[in-house]
């Protein structure tokens, strides 16, 4: 009775068996992928957008983007990239290729993505047979946080980088000179042989200073913020951001920056428009030396563009 009874034991295990093997098993065979080589024909055949969902307000600037698999691309050795433009896409923010997951695949950029920007994304399957690229979707960041500041000119330095051959030889090395209204002076008499002067900051070859204006300016009519440049129209390249991690985004690279200013300022200045680099609304603004003169040829005591103030010319209410 014992080994009669034990028969249909053994035959209900060994069905139990074959039930959970292909759960068990590594090479994944299934009704729906017969060959167990990844490739599932109920899946799409191009990747689909899954999150985040189209037109959403993320309340992270570090989302996690999830697609779902494109038919022919599913697990590895297929790769997804994925890609956050502008509005426009015309211009790359951020680009990461993963390895493809099961059925799905995530991504999570290492760096924040701009903040207050209707952004656009995609995602690129690439794989032996070629590639295949997902419809493009929409997602709106979080807020810039801009505090209501008195004054349109940059209120705090947060950040300055000026090459040791430049500090070397530059008089004119504080960086707090770019904050507040534009004091930009001549302190030698007109016509003297060597120039002194007051109130900016010499950035050296390719150096930079970042500003927090503190408020907030956004892309309204026209340009949207102004540079005040003490000498000449050395040129000037400006990246804003919503945050002082950044991203910074490019609104203007090497632009001369010598428009006289007139009303008794003595610096020059250049204007930037924020739809340039399809940036809403920033905080943040670094300035870049444009005028790349070697440092080692300069024997200036004010190497670089030099910078007086930064401007806001559309503030946020
Ligand atoms: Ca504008
Ligand atoms: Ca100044």
């Amino acid at each position: 009775m014992i080994e009669r009874s034990g028969r249909p034991l053994l035959r209900a295990l060994a069905a139990g068996l074959f039930l959970i093997a292909p759960i068990l098993g590594c090479g994944g065979n299934s009704p729906t992928d017969p060959n167990g080589d990844g490739d599932d024909p109920s899946l799409p055949a191009a990747p689909v957008l899954v999150t985040p969902a189209g037109g959403a307000q993320l309340s992270t600037d570090m989302p996690t983007f999830t697609v779902q698999n494109a038919r022919g691309f599913n697990g590895p050795p297929a790769t997804y990239t994925f890609q956050v433009l502008t509005r426009s896409g015309a211009r790359e923010i951020a680009s990461l290729p993963v390895p493809a997951g099961r059925g799905r695949t995530t991504a999570t950029f290492t760096a924040p993505l701009p903040r207050g920007m209707t952004l656009t994304w995609k995602v690129t399957a690439s794989g032996s047979t070629g590639q295949v690229a997902s419809p493009v979707g929409t997602f709106t960041t979080p807020a810039v946080e801009c505090v209501s500041a008195a004054g349109p000119f940059g209120k705090s330095v947060i950040e300055v980088s000026i090459p040791a051959c430049s500090l070397q030889g530059n008089a004119y090395n504080d960086p707090d000179e770019v904050l507040g209204p534009p004091n930009a002076r001549r302190l030698s008499a007109q016509g003297a042989p060597v120039f002194v002067g007051a109130g900016f900051l010499s950035l050296g070859e390719r150096g930079h200073v970042t500003v927090d204006m503190r408020g907030c300016f956004v892309d309204g009519p026209g340009d949207d913020l102004r540079i005040y440049q003490a000498v000449s129209s050395e040129p000037v390249t400006v990246y804003v951001s919503g945050s002082p991690n950044g991203p910074f985004l490019s609104i203007g690279d090497r632009e001369p920056c010598g428009v006289r200013s007139g009303g008794g300022i003595f610096s020059n200045h250049c204007q930037f428009d924020l739809a340039t680099g399809e940036v809403a609304e920033a905080r943040y603004v670094r300035l870049e030396d444009g005028e790349h003169y070697p440092c080692a040829a300069a024997q200036t005591d004010s190497e670089g563009a030099d910078i007086d103030a930064v401007e806001m010319l559309n503030r946020k209410p």
